[in-house]
C-alpha cells in the first residue's frame, strides 16, 4: 500500500540511462535518454542534506526538499532521512557541529539574562515531545492563484520526536521572565549576507508568550543528535505552531514586549487577503489548525484492482490533538468514520487513520476530514491569502484513483 521507496518512472529512466552511459552503452539508449532528458533529470540533493533518501524526496531547490506523498509510510514518525527541509538562508557551515556542547545561546528578557552553552542547558532538564513540523506553505501547490513560493502539496510536513530542555526550566534558572513581556522571540544563527540590512534577511520569529509552556530547546531529533539540515546543534521547538516558528541554529532566545522587527516577522508569513499588501496587522502564521490528508492509495501508484483498499493517511490538530477522522470515497458527499491506528504520541503529534473500503471499477474521489479535540472540523475550502499559507482544505487534499 505504501511503498516507502516508490521510484517514479522518470527516476528509473534517468538512473538507468546514467548507469548505461557509465557502462559505455549509451549509444543504444537513445530513446530512454531522450525521454529522461525531456522529463528533466531530478535535481541532486544539496550537500548539507546529502545523507537524505533522495528517492523519498522532491528536490524543489537546494533549500527546499519535500517528502513524496507516497513515501510517508505508516509508522507515525517520519524518518529523518525522509523529512522535508526548508531554509530561508543558506545553512550554516557544518563546522558549527564540531563541538556541539560549546554552542552558545543568549537568553534575554529574563531577570538574569546571560549566555548559556549547550552543555549547561543539558543540566537544566530533559523532555521528549513528538510534534508535527509543518511549513505554513504546505498545500500552497493547491492554490489556483499560484502564490509565489515553493508549490508544496503535502510533503512539507512530518511527525518528529524531539528531546531537549523545556524553555520554562531555562527561564526558571534565570530568575523568571522580566515584567511586561508578551512574546518569545527566537533568532537563527545563520551568517547573514553582507551589504544588506540584516532585518531584511534575519530569520527571527516571535510567538505569543503562552507558547513557552510547551516549547523546548532541542538537541536531538528522532533519537539522533540534531543534524545541520534540521537546525543542529540547537533548535527551538514550539509544539503546535507552524514550521517557521521553530528556529534552527538558535543563538538568541528573548522574551520581548513587541514582535521582532525582522521582515520575516513583520511582513512575511502573514495571512494577507487577496489583493492586499502584507502588513503587521494581519494574522501571523502561528498555531496550526486541524488538517488531514490521505497518503494511500494514490493515483501515481497506477490503477487499482477492484476489491478491498485500505485508505490511510495522517491527521493533526495543532495544539489540540485529534478526536476523529472521516473518510469519503465519493468526493465528500458521504462520510464514514475512519479508525485511528498506531501509537498516540500526544496532542502535538499526528495520528494515523485507516478506513478499509471496497472499491468497484470506475473513478473514485477519496477525501479525509479531521476533527480536533475542541470539536473544530477541517474545512472544505482553503482560506484565500496572498502567500498561500495555512491550506487545510479537505477538498484540495482529495485524491482521485481509478479502479480497473
Ligand atoms: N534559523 C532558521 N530557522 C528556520 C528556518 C530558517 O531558514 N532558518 N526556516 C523555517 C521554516 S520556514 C520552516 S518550514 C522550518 C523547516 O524545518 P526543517 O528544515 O527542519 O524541515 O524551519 C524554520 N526555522
Ligand atoms: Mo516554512
Amino acid at each position: 500500500m505504501t511503498p516507502s521507496t516508490t521510484l517514479p518512472r522518470r527516476h528509473l529512466l534517468a538512473a538507468s540511462a546514467a548507469a548505461l552511459s557509465a557502462a559505455g552503452l549509451a549509444s543504444w539508449t537513445g530513446a530512454a535518454q531522450a525521454q529522461a532528458t525531456a522529463a528533466a533529470a531530478p535535481k541532486p540533493l544539496p550537500g548539507y542534506a546529502g545523507w537524505k533518501a533522495g528517492n523519498a524526496l522532491i528536490v524543489h531547490s537546494s533549500s527546499t526538499l519535500e517528502t513524496r506523498r507516497g513515501a510517508f509510510g505508516t509508522s507515525v514518525v517520519t524518518p529523518s532521512s525522509q523529512l522535508y527541509v526548508r531554509n530561508n538562508l543558506p545553512a550554516p557551515d557544518a563546522a558549527i557541529l564540531d563541538d556541539r556542547n560549546a554552542w552558545v545561546v543568549r537568553v534575554e528578557g529574563v531577570k538574569n539574562p546571560r549566555e548559556l552553552t549547550l552543555a549547561e542547558l543539558k543540566t537544566l532538564g530533559l523532555e521528549t515531545v513528538a510534534t508535527v513540523l509543518q511549513c505554513s506553505g504546505n498545500g500552497r501547490g493547491f492554490f489556483p492563484t499560484k502564490p509565489s513560493g515553493t508549490p508544496w502539496t503535502v510533503g512539507a510536513a512530518g511527525c518528529v520526536v524531539w528531546s531537549g530542555v523545556p524553555v520554562r526550566n531555562v527561564v526558571a534558572a534565570l530568575g523568571g521572565v522580566a515584567s511586561g513581556m508578551a512574546y518569545v522571540t527566537g533568532t537563527g544563527g545563520e551568517k547573514l549576507p553582507e551589504g544588506v540590512d540584516p532585518l531584511t534577511v534575519l530569520v527571527e520569529r516571535s510567538v505569543p508568550i503562552k507558547a513557552m509552556e510547551d516549547a523546548i530547546l532541542a538537541w536531538e531529533m528522532n533519537g539522533e543528535p540534531l543534524s545541520l539540515a534540521h537546525g543542529g546543534p540547537l533548535r527551538l521547538i514550539v509544539p503546535g505552531y507552524q514550521g517557521v516558528n521553530n528556529i534552527k541554529y538558535i543563538k538568541r532566545l528573548a522574551f520581548t514586549e513587541a514582535q521582532s522587527q525582522a521582515r520575516i516577522m513583520q511582513h512575511g508569513y502573514r495571512m494577507t487577503p487577496p489583493g492586499a499588501k502584507a502588513s503587521p496587522d494581519q494574522p501571523s502564521v502561528w498555531e496550526m489548525t486541524v488538517k488531514s490528508w490521505i497518503n494511500g492509495p494514490l493515483p501515481e501508484q497506477g490503477p487499482l484492482k477492484p476489491g478491498m483498499v485500505q485508505v490511510h493517511g495522517v491527521a493533526f490538530g495543532g495544539t489540540r490533538g485529534i478526536k476523529g477522522v472521516e473518510v469519503s470515497v465519493d468526493g465528500g458527499k458521504t462520510w464514514q468514520a475512519a479508525q485511528l491506528i498506531g501509537p498516540d504520541l500526544g496532542r502535538f503529534a499526528w495520528r494515523q487513520f485507516v478506513l478499509p473500503v471496497r472499491l468497484g471499477a470506475g473513478t473514485h474521489v477519496l477525501a479525509s476530514r479531521a476533527t480536533d479535540t475542541a470539536g473544530n472540523v477541517q474545512p472544505e475550502q482553503r482560506e484565500e491569502n496572498v502567500g498561500g499559507y495555512n491550506n487545510a482544505s479537505w477538498a484540495d487534499h482529495a485524491v482521485t484513483v481509478s479502479v480497473a
